[in-house]
């Protein structure tokens, strides 16, 4: 088998472990895949390290390099497809969706495409006739980029893209779980004529095949995008080497609704916030707070439309949303509505798994709300990644605005209300990366993404996106070279 991409071959693992890749939506086999593990991922780092330091690629104007990911973005909307039908193979999310993540990733290196040839470096004033100064931009080096399962496709180009658009290597690790559009990808970038070397991909479980790039010497920076406790340990192992590291940490995400708010249309984007991919979404608005005076005929509405969302495989075009990446995950969800139950919150609907037999092969869970949740409880504090709406009331502006806050996280949220002027406050006074005023979850390839506090560090998208795979140099030239005589 040759799904490992190293130095322009295509090879299989060197250990010839290989893992089954299963639908989560019905436990169907998907495809058989090459599993590697440290050696691998020491070959990969050193085939993107001679590309970098000897290879073409770097040295590439940026003109070049915007044309080429111009061609991947047409291509990845050539293959529309077979790309949303193998996403959503892999992850067991609804076909629909898995399209418009296709969408997404198109978006993503049009985007990087056409800014990496406008975005120059810059003539600094130097004071004084004898000297010419410039400050310009270049790649990092190699870069490994660590990706999870539930965007597969989308997380991938959002760092492939601006990486290769500033003249970097790289080595790809996707989720073990999920390999099969970074595999497309990798072809496509191929097929569009990245020199060999430029993209390495390993696959592999996380502390087999992605832990050993964290800490290799000859990787220059970690991007990574995963769970909270991963993401501390990658920022550890980078440490050790100084590395620099951008890291996406996903969040527990508050969406503020006001009684001032438009009712029926805040009730809907609620069940959209965080039932979309049942949850399995960084920015998911996991965390409704409402205002007291509508509280309670708020959360009646929002309970009683999540009573009849409708679950399904990706190809049920009557389903709603769909299954839970893996057993495990799906027993993470249990417990975590075990805990919160534990601890005094009241279910609403959910909380278990659904009873319909058409289901019983695949990682389902009921669409879950819990209310009476107040600040210490455990649900508050963690993200559940399921399809699991916490609920909490507040009584005031500084309320809502204090209990949003307290969280290690700062990803993203939104506030629901009439008042421009006060939904313009809150959301000032929010610590997060996005917030939303009067909707939830669009996200523009022009604009930044990323979180504050424990959400991570770095940005993805936006110029920020392609700042963070650069280095920023200053070019001092003296135009009229002279002894200076101190130490005559
Ligand atoms: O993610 P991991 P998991 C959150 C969500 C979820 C929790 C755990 O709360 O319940 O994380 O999910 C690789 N060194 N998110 O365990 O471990 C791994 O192989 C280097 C939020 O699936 O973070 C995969 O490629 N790499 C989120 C990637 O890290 C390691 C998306 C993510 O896996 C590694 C997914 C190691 N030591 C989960 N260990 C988001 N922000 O969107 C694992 N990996």
């Amino acid at each position: 088998m040759t799904d490992l991409l190293i130095g322009g071959r295509w090879t299989g693992a060197i250990d010839e472990r290989t893992r089954e890749i299963r639908c989560p939506a019905d436990g169907s086999l998907v495809a058989v895949v090459d599993e590697g593990g440290g050696k691998d991922a020491a070959e990969a780092v050193a085939a993107a390290r001679q590309a970098f330091d000897q290879g073409p690629w770097p040295r590439t104007p940026a003109g070049p390099r915007g044309d080429l990911l111009l061609r991947v973005a047409d291509m990845v909307a050539r293959d529309k497809d077979a790309l949303a039908r193998a996403e959503s193979l892999d992850t067991g999310k609804r076909l629909a969706e898995s399209r418009l993540d296709v969408d997404d990733a198109v978006a993503c290196f049009r985007y990087y495409g056409r800014l990496v040839r406008t975005e120059t470096g810059r003539v600094v004033d130097t004071g004084t006739a004898h000297a010419v100064s410039r400050v310009v931009h270049e790649p990092v080096g190699v870069c490994a980029l660590i990706t999870p399962w539930n965007c597969p496709l989308p997380q991938t180009s959002w760092k492939v893209a601006p990486a290769l658009a500033a003249g970097n290597t790289f080595v790809l690790k996707p989720s073990e779980l999920t390999p099969s559009t970074a595999i497309a990808l990798m072809r496509l970038l191929v097929e569009a004529g990245l020199p060999d070397g430029v993209a390495n991909l390993v696959l592999g479980p996380g502390p087999e095949a992605g832990a050993p790039l964290t800490d290799n010497p000859d990787v220059d920076m970690v991007s990574f995008t995963g769970g909270l406790r991963t993401g501390r340990r990658v920022m550890a192992a980078a440490a050790g080497t100084v590395k620099r590291t951008s890291l996406e940490l996903s969040g527990k995400n508050p969406n503020v609704v006001f009684a001032d708010a438009d009712f029926d249309t805040a009730v809907d984007h609620a069940l959209t916030a965080v039932f979309r991919h049942s949850g399995q979404v960084c920015s998911a608005g996991a965390r409704l707070m409402v205002e007291g005076s509508v509280h309670d005929a708020f959360v009646e509405a929002v309970v009683h439309r999540a009573r009849g969302i409708r679950l399904g495989g990706p190809f049920d075009e009557r389903a709603q949303t769909g299954p839970l990446i893996s057993a495990a995950h799906r027993a993470r969800v249990e417990a975590y509505v075990a805990a919160g139950l534990a601890e005094g919150a009241r279910l609403r609907c959910g909380g278990t798994c659904p009873d319909d037999p058409a289901l019983a092969d695949g990682y389902y869970f009921l669409p879950t709300v819990l209310d009476r949740c107040h600040s210490g409880m455990s649900v508050l504090a963690d993200e559940s990644f399921g399809p699991v709406l916490t609920v909490e009331r507040f009584a005031s502006e500084d309320e809502a605005v204090r209990l949003a806050n307290d969280t290690v996280y700062g990803l993203a949220g939104a506030v629901w209300s009439g008042d421009e002027e006060r939904a313009r406050r809150v959301a000032s006074r929010l610590r997060l990366g996005t917030v939303w005023i009067n909707d939830y979850h669009p996200c523009l390839p022009q604009a930044e993404w990323g979180g504050f506090k424990q959400s991570g560090t770095g940005r993805e998208l936006g110029p920020g996106g392609l700042a963070e795979y650069r280095e920023t140099k200053h070019i001092w030239r003296n135009t009229r070279p002279r002894p200076r005589g101190w130490f005559a």
